[in-house]
């Protein structure tokens, strides 16, 4: 609804000069033209597009603790290294992310800043803990089998830069999502209290992860306009159902259940249909008062703390260069 009034403002506002780059820009967006950084573009569909990016930068940032957290106690040589890298992955698409949100012309500093001081939303499933090595697997399966579903979309995004992004980072994501669910198996085939232990941790991210896709549709408030843009091509619902419909055979492989009574296949569809969704613990955990939204800031605030002598180093060796290039030039 903002971003729909607000390019409801600029075409009524401007000049017709205006209007009619409005026009074009559209039919470049409709005939599945990318835009690029250095292309006219409304201030609307710029705004929004940071905002999601960052808002994704800062998920995948903030996303590395939950499993970080886990890698001094992985089970094993194997399992440690495979984390390990899937950890350094996510740093690796937050960084791509910020610097897609830089070609908008937002520096990663003042992105980073509105993360720290607590003005950024980043995804509401990193507020959960990660209780036993069972949620290491629950998170690849579900959180990246989550995130892929909703990336996959977006790798046709009509913003160049972003689209660009996400073909890497969802084959990456798909990697994750393969090494999680191999956890689970293993555990599931192991001993009757490993199968426990992946149970509850289905129990437990189970609803979180459906919450990842954002409100339903009738209060999305985003949805109809990024849809026009094509920067969405498919509804929270939707891409929601369509986890739902991959995840339940998966979890039944397994031999797990997720924790939804109202559960059940459609006969007429095929589709898995789910119970009804906590949105009140949704809305109370992208409102700071989820189990871990104070503790991820303070690591995020720590480590940045912990980084200033590495970026004061890097900008002096950048100066330092800057001076000798100048020097050499006159
Ligand atoms: N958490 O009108 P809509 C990952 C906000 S990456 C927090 O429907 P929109 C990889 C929304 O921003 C996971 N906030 O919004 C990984 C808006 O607030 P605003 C992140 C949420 O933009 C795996 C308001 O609610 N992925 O997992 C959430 O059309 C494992 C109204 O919502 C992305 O960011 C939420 N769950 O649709 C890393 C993908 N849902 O901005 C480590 C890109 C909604 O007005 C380990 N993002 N909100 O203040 C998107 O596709 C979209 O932004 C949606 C929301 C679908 C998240």
């Amino acid at each position: 609804m903002y971003t729909q009034a607000l390019n409801t403002a600029e075409t009524t506002r401007g000049t017709p000069e205006d209007a009619e780059r409005l026009a074009r820009f559209q039919a470049r967006v409709d005939a599945e033209e990318r835009i690029e950084p250095n292309d006219w573009m409304p201030e609307a569909y710029r705004r929004t597009l940071v905002r999601q990016i960052s808002q994704h930068a800062h998920s995948e940032i903030v996303g590395m603790l939950p499993e970080g957290n886990w890698i001094t106690r992985a089970p094993s040589l194997r399992r440690k290294a495979a984390l390990l890298a899937k950890v350094q992955d996510e740093g690796g698409h937050g960084l791509y992310l910020y610097a897609a949100a830089e070609t908008l012309g937002t520096s990663r500093e003042e992105l980073v800043d509105q993360l720290l001081s607590g003005r950024a939303k980043y995804s509401s499933i990193f507020n959960y803990p990660t209780l036993t090595w069972a949620d290491i697997g629950a998170i690849g399966w579900l959180v990246d089998g989550a995130a892929i579903m909703n990336q996959i979309p977006l790798c046709r995004c009509s913003y160049g830069p972003y689209a660009r992004a996400m073909i890497r980072v969802c084959k990456e994501e798909s990697f994750h999502q393969r090494q999680g669910y191999e956890i689970m198996l293993t555990l599931c085939r192991g001993t009757p209290e490993q199968k426990a232990m992946a149970q509850d941790a289905l129990n437990r991210w189970w609803w979180p992860c459906l919450m990842m896709f954002g409100p339903p549709d009738t209060e999305s408030q985003h949805s109809d306009q990024s849809t026009r843009w094509k920067i969405k091509r498919f509804s929270n619902d939707e891409l929601r159902q369509r986890f739902i419909d991959a995840t339940v055979p998966q979890a039944h492989y397994l031999g797990l259940t997720p924790p939804d009574p109202a559960l059940h296949q459609d006969a007429a569809t095929g589709h898995w249909r789910h119970g009804p969704i906590d949105w009140q613990e949704f809305r109370d955990v992208l409102a700071g008062h989820g189990p871990c939204n104070r503790e991820r800031l303070e690591a995020r605030r720590a480590a940045h703390a912990d980084g200033a002598w590495v970026r004061a180093a890097a900008a002096a060796h950048a100066e330092k260069r800057r001076a000798r290039d100048a020097a050499l030039a006159a």
